[in-house]
């Protein structure tokens, strides 16, 4: 959803802010330093003392300008060349996340129990209840019933996570072998649980480090972390009876398309005007239950606070992402595409007759935004209802699960 972005233009914004903050101390002395000089001068009783003390000011002034230039300059360079050099530098490679000997602290919100769950894995996900990826992780999580934990995670003040340097939601954490292993990025939690199910026997933890994560600087100089094989499923050579090579590049080709496209449309729909954003942020805290979980001043700060930011947001994010002037046209677009695809098929779901990873991803970050009158529209607008409706009965009725005890 669109709070990634938050972090990044907050820190950009940061950076900013400080520079200015620091320019702005620079004029203060020059001015004090003019005004200093003006008084000096106008003044009847020039004696050398006043003259050596305006020099001395003068050059006070000047030496505090060279040294902050001279710091500013080293800021700016180490800044380009840690960037820069971040390239090769790829400290976690071989793992998406770390390994934790002891469990961080944390209050559970709520949990959600299976009892045909038969991984042992002791699941616990951080999420916020409506942010698209977090949806999209609970959707695959239902559908192939697993149990797990829930902890609510604040999303301005996000104490929940503090004990993670990844910083953003979701994160999963999983008690295997006697260790918490952390999965960090919604795409990779999937194909990493999914290609767990697939195969059991190579144990949770093998198959995250066929995630690594990568540090690189872009085109801008600018670092960036990737994860590699995000989509893939580690099938080990044995592809399942029921997909073929082409079913399974098509699944990776749509999961991949609801994280670039589909989730893109959303933030500047929720959030088109004010009230759009107040009324969403209201069942963000119903949906969430951060009346229970949040103070009354956390909950009030959450939704004002994140409403009115969203909103402004929200309207970078449509320019960004090329949507159209009505932003509603770029939902119903997105989905009709979606629709149609199925509709050629000729089946009930992407998948088949089941769904396959593509529906479930498709059908999570719907579902973050189905207390919004966006989704009322969408639903008004295109087709998409029937799908949807099949996907949250199968999702709710845990439709997989015969695929962990098969
Ligand atoms: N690529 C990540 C994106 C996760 C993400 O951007 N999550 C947002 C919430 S929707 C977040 O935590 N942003 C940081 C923040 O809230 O400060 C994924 O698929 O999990």
């Amino acid at each position: 959803m669109a709070v990634v972005e938050v972090g990044k233009y907050c820190a950009r914004r940061c950076r900013k802010a400080c520079s200015f903050v620091y320019r702005v101390r620079e004029t203060y002395v020059l001015h004090r330093n003019d005004f200093m000089s003006v008084r000096l001068s106008s003044s009847r009783s020039l004696t050398n003392t006043s003259n050596s003390r305006r020099s001395s000011v003068r050059m006070y002034g000047l030496l505090g300008i060279s040294m902050g230039a001279l710091v500013g300059a080293g800021y700016a360079y180490y800044e380009k060349r840690y960037e820069q050099s971040s390239s090769v530098l790829n400290e976690n490679m071989g793992t998406t996340g770390p390994v934790l000997e002891t469990a961080p602290s944390f209050k559970i919100s709520r949990e959600v129990v299976v009892p045909t769950d038969s991984t042992g894995l002791k699941l616990t996900l951080f999420q916020y209840a409506t942010c698209p990826f977090c949806c999209k992780v609970r959707a695959v999580l239902d559908y192939y019933g697993f149990s797990y934990n829930i902890v609510e995670v604040n999303p301005v003040l996000r104490q929940q996570i503090k004990w993670s340097e990844y910083k953003k939601v979701p994160i999963l954490l999983a008690h295997v072998e006697g260790v918490y292993q952390q999965m960090n990025d919604s795409s990779m939690i999937i194909s990493a649980l999914a290609s767990y199910l697939h195969d059991r026997d190579q144990g949770l933890m093998e198959v995250v480090k066929c995630y690594p994560s990568i540090s690189f600087s872009d085109d801008d100089g600018k670092l960036k972390t990737d994860i590699l094989n995000r989509y893939f499923l580690m099938y080990r050579g044995n592809i399942p009876q029921d997909k073929t090579n082409e079913s399974v590049l098509k699944e990776r080709k749509w999961r991949k398309w609801v994280d670039d496209v589909l989730v893109h449309v959303l933030s500047p729909n929720v959030y088109r005007t004010r009230e759009e954003a107040v009324q969403a942020f209201n069942w963000f805290s119903q949906v969430g239950g951060w009346e229970k979980h949040f103070s009354a001043w956390e909950r009030y700060l959450v939704i004002y606070v994140g409403a009115y930011a969203m909103w402004i947001i929200g309207k970078r994010l449509k320019k960004k992402h090329n949507l159209k002037d009505n932003v509603r046209v770029s939902l119903y677009d997105a989905c009709s595409h979606w629709m149609k695809s199925i509709k050629t098929q000729g089946t009930k779901f992407m998948g088949g007759d089941t769904p396959d990873l593509s529906d479930l991803a498709t059908y999570g970050v719907l579902s973050s935004i189905e207390g919004c009158s966006a989704f009322q529209d969408l639903l008004q607008h295109t087709s998409i209802g029937p799908w949807y409706d099949s996907m949250k009965d199968t999702v709710q009725r845990h439709g997989g699960r015969s695929v962990m005890n098969g």
